[in-house]
């Protein structure tokens, strides 16, 4: 084929401009409308191809985004949904601005695990900069074949015949902000994570409606209870949702723990253990 030949004939009818390729000697010409039709066809795709997931992570906090990335490991079909524009929820500004966070022993083992430096300042506190644990683990995210929907806020949840949530109902962030009366669409899921950290929003949705969960919300500081709880309390709380990180303390009256995230990595981890147990299970039977 002649160096910038259009490949094919669809290429020069969606592409006018963008199909006389480079050569790499001459400078290609842009055209904005390309760009835009590269980015809405590219998206509606991926939007299309995900609306029916294995696992919809809410929330991009240090938990959820160890769940996204440990169950797109697995296999599954993973989505994070996330309502602000940047991924990483409350880990970006470490503790009171100060960008670093600190992990404990048990937790190291996942700083490894996604590459993330560290340093033991005392004996069994791990240091690690919280700018490098977001990236990390959003790269780690990224890597196993999750998608990520930003400035994506979860309003409701579905629930038909089964009883299950089995989907949740979305909305651009900026209807929610703007007070704008637009109809959400739904995403089907098999599992839903709440990941939304201290507000525990879905699992407060379910409460309101009908009392189907009960959020018994957060308590004070005491890290050490705090960080040991927070691993217990990450399970199913209702058919196909399960609460991890600050939500699942916050469900089950907990205390919190402040800047000490080893807490928030080891219930990610247990979240996506728990989907890949149940679902071995399921398709066993
Ligand atoms: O708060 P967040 O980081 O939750 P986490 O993973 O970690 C808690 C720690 O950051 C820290 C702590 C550790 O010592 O206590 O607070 O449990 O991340 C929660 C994310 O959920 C998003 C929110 O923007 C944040 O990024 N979120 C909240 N509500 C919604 C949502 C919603 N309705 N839809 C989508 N995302």
């Amino acid at each position: 084929m002649e160096p910038g030949a259009p490949e094919t004939p669809e290429m020069v009818v969606l592409y006018p401009l963008a199909s006389k390729r480079c050569t790499g000697r001459e400078r290609m010409t842009l055209d904005e409308v390309t760009i835009t039709r590269a980015i809405l066809a590219e998206q509606m795709q991926v939007m299309l191809d995900h609306l029916e997931l294995d696992v919809a992570v809410v929330g991009g906090g240090p938990a959820g985004l160890t769940c996204a990335a440990l169950a797109a490991e697995n296999g599954h079909r993973v989505a994070v949904i996330e309502k602000k524009l940047s991924i990483g929820g409350g880990m970006w500004g470490g503790g009171m601005m100060f960008p670093r966070i600190v992990v404990q022993d048990e937790a190291v083992r996942i700083l490894d695990r996604f590459g993330i430096r560290h340093h033991e300042h005392a004996k069994g506190y791990h240091v690690a900069s919280s700018v490098e644990s977001v990236a990390k683990l959003t790269a780690a995210v990224a890597d196993a074949g999750a998608e990520f929907f930003n400035l994506t806020t979860v309003e409701d949840v579905m629930i038909r015949g089964d009883g299950r949530v089995s989907g949740l109902v979305i909305n651009w962030t900026a209807v929610e902000m703007g007070r704008l009366h637009v109809d959400p669409l739904t995403i089907a899921c098999r599992w839903t994570v709440d990941a939304t950290g201290h507000d525990a929003v879905v699992a407060k949705l379910l409460e309101r409606k009908g009392g189907l969960v009960q959020v018994k919300g957060e308590r004070s500081m005491w890290a050490d209870r705090a960080e040991q709880g927070v691993v217990s309390h990450t399970r199913e709380v209702f058919p196909g949702l399960i609460v991890a990180g600050m939500a699942a303390n916050a469900v089950a009256g907990e205390y919190r723990m402040g800047p000490i995230f080893g807490g928030m990595l080891l219930s990610g981890e247990r979240a996506a253990e728990l989907i890949g147990s149940s679902e071995r299970n399921r398709k066993q039977k």
